[in-house]
């Protein structure tokens, strides 16, 4: 180890922020784009499953929060893709390979939303699960990445307040509404629990991420903890997890439950899910739309500098 590395390595140790001109390894660098700009994917892709409600949304308030809810998606994925930025990745090259399929995004946005209680069902679960992964990544060992989340984290728990709101109201609601939140619980907790990502024993990112605190939790202690925390909230509401094997363990204190479908996970993550390429469509459809938003907003910024620089002269 040479002395950068060493200095790099005490530095993390002494749980020290790494800024973006600091020095830091290669491989340092390379996981944190991944893992950042694989983030900020799943935000603006995360953003077309709500979007397919909004017209639809039973009422004036449910339709305005559910926009701002979408809103505030965008703008994470802004966040992040700037985190991504002060690494040295540049934009284009990431939106590139999105729309390439060549960037992963969490696997979570490829089904599809077929009932208005999908929209609960998703800030309940998805948003939860997203807060049980990001709320640790505060913490995490990279200043910029840790201080989006901060905001990030906010804003997602409001999102999981309004998803339980929405399947309360259901629950309580007539027998077909009841039913219709117990579906789309069926089919959106599985899914939920595969967000964490694989097994321990199948993540070959999460020892070395873990030694650089870029991650504080594996991915099986988050599911665990997600499961301990969510089938209390279940049992309120009055609906029943879709999992047989699902049971309390009193030796250490949290739930057994029965194995994901890790084909259906690999599935996804490889391109061919449900609505894949629905969503990157959906995507590459958005940006060539709003190429004339971009020129313009280059074209004023490249306006701003010449004044400011003729001012100065
Ligand atoms: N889907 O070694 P592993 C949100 C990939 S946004 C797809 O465990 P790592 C929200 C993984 O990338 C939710 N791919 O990896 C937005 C890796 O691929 P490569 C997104 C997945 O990085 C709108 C390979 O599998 N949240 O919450 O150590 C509305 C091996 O996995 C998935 C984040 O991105 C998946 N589920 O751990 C509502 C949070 N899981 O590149 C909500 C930040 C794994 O090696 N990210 N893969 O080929 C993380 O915490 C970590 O990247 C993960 C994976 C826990 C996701």
């Amino acid at each position: 180890m040479n002395s950068l590395e060493a200095q790099f390595e005490a530095r993390i140790a002494a749980e020290d922020k790494i800024e973006p001109k600091d020095w830091m390894p290669d491989h340092y660098r390379k996981t944190l784009i991944r893992q950042i700009s694989q983030h900020a994917h799943s935000e603006i892709v995360g953003m077309l499953p709500e979007g397919n409600w909004i017209t639809r949304a039973p009422s004036l308030r449910r339709k305005a929060v559910l926009l701002a809810k979408v809103q505030d998606e965008a703008g994470h994925g802004l966040y992040l893709y700037s985190a991504a930025e002060t690494l040295g990745a540049d934009r284009d090259t990431l939106i590139n390979d999105l729309h390439s399929g060549k960037a992963k995004y969490s696997s979570i946005f490829n089904y599809p939303t077929l009932t208005w209680a999908d929209m609960g069902a998703i800030g309940w679960l998805v948003d939860g699960a997203a807060i049980m992964n990001q709320v640790p990544l505060c913490r995490t060992s990279y200043g910029p990445y840790a201080r989006a989340m901060v905001r990030v984290c906010k804003e997602e728990s409001f999102h999981q307040r309004q998803g339980y709101e929405i399947m309360l109201t259901l629950c309580r609601g007539s027998a077909e509404q009841k039913a219709m939140a117990q579906d789309a619980l069926n089919r959106w907790w599985a899914p939920s629990l595969m967000m964490f990502g694989p097994k321990d024993a199948d993540s070959p990112n999460t020892e070395q991420s873990m030694r650089w605190k870029i991650k504080r939790f594996s991915n099986d202690e988050l599911r665990q903890k997600f499961v301990d925390a969510t089938v209390p909230q279940a049992e309120y509401l009055g609906l029943t997890i879709p999992d047989p094997d699902l049971k309390w363990n009193e030796e250490k204190m949290g739930y057994d439950f029965g194995e994901l479908n890790w084909e259906e996970f690999y599935n996804i993550v490889s391109g061919n899910g449900p609505c894949n390429r629905q969503r990157i469509q959906a995507r590459k459809k958005a940006y060539d739309e709003g190429k004339w938003v971009r020129e313009a907003a280059m074209a004023h910024a490249e306006k701003m500098k010449t004044r400011k620089e003729s001012q100065a002269a």
